[in-house]
């Protein structure tokens, strides 16, 4: 059997464990894993983290990012996140079709094309943080929104999210130690931070199956074995490394 297929998946039986469900048939492709949050809550570090751990079993991982991971991405990125002071304001449905033209590019080029040949995708992001931002942080109509995702992403989504939470207060706070600021943290208050935070909040609650909510507030290594946790249950027994002295790690939300 072709490698990247036998390490991608594993039997699946239909199981709901700590907020993951499985998919009941076994499936054919590789695994779509995102990772959303708040500001500051480490995605990138935890994105990479997993990125080592999956490929350290013998899995095929791709690491991707949104907006970007392609050519047209990172340039819409540019534009999205980088706006010059004193810019126009950008109209926040504008935002979104440029967020879901990003996100189109990106899987018609990477996701689909790498889950469809077995290897799993792990996106910091994906349609979820538009409907965070641009739909609870902004007040878009979230069917609106919906219908946009609809056609950006064929349809497709993630078979776990990894939401990292945090206070928007703490998240900022930690940005704001760092040199990567962008628009989002100088043009936007602590209110439509705080709804965006909450925004995820009410999608976890919303749709438990896919979602693994880890409380972002403690320290990295905390975090890191409460991501691990959520993704060996996504896997199963079968792909998942025995590490059967590790302490277990209680998953918040
Ligand atoms: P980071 O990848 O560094 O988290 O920044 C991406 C920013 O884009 C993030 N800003 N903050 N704060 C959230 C924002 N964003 C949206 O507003 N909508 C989207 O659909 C996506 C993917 C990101």
């Amino acid at each position: 059997m072709d490698e990247r297929r036998r390490s991608g998946r594993g039997p699946i039986r239909a199981a709901t464990l700590g907020g993951v469900a499985r998919p009941a048939s076994p499936p054919t492709r590789g695994w779509f894993i995102t990772i959303e949050g708040p500001e500051g809550g480490g995605k990138t570090t935890q994105a990479a983290r997993l990125e080592a751990w999956l490929r350290g079993v013998g899995m095929a991982v791709v690491r991707t990012r949104e907006p970007g991971g392609t050519k047209l991405g990172e340039q819409l990125r540019d534009l999205l996140l980088n706006a010059p002071a004193g810019a126009a304001q950008i109209d926040p449905l504008a935002d979104a079709f440029l967020f879901n033209a990003a996100r189109r590019q990106l899987v018609a080029e990477v996701i689909r094309p790498e889950l469809d040949s077995g290897v799993t995708v792990i996106c910091a992001r994906f349609a979820d943080s538009t409907l965070a931002y641009q739909g609870y942080g902004s007040g878009l109509d979230l069917e609106t929104l919906r219908s946009l995702e609809a056609v950006a992403t064929d349809g497709l989504r993630p078979d776990l999210t990894i939401l990292l939470d945090l206070p928007a207060e703490l998240g900022l706070a930690r940005k704001t130690e760092t040199v990567d600021q962008t628009r989002f943290e100088t043009d936007f208050d602590v209110g439509f931070h705080r709804r965006v935070r909450d925004g995820f909040l009410s999608l976890a609650a919303a749709d438990v199956g896919r979602f693994a909510v880890v409380d972002a507030e403690t320290s990295e290594e905390t975090v890191w074995s409460a991501v691990r946790l959520a993704v060996e249950r996504l896997l199963g027994p079968s792909d998942a490394p025995n590490e059967p002295d590790r302490p277990a790690v209680r998953i918040p939300g």
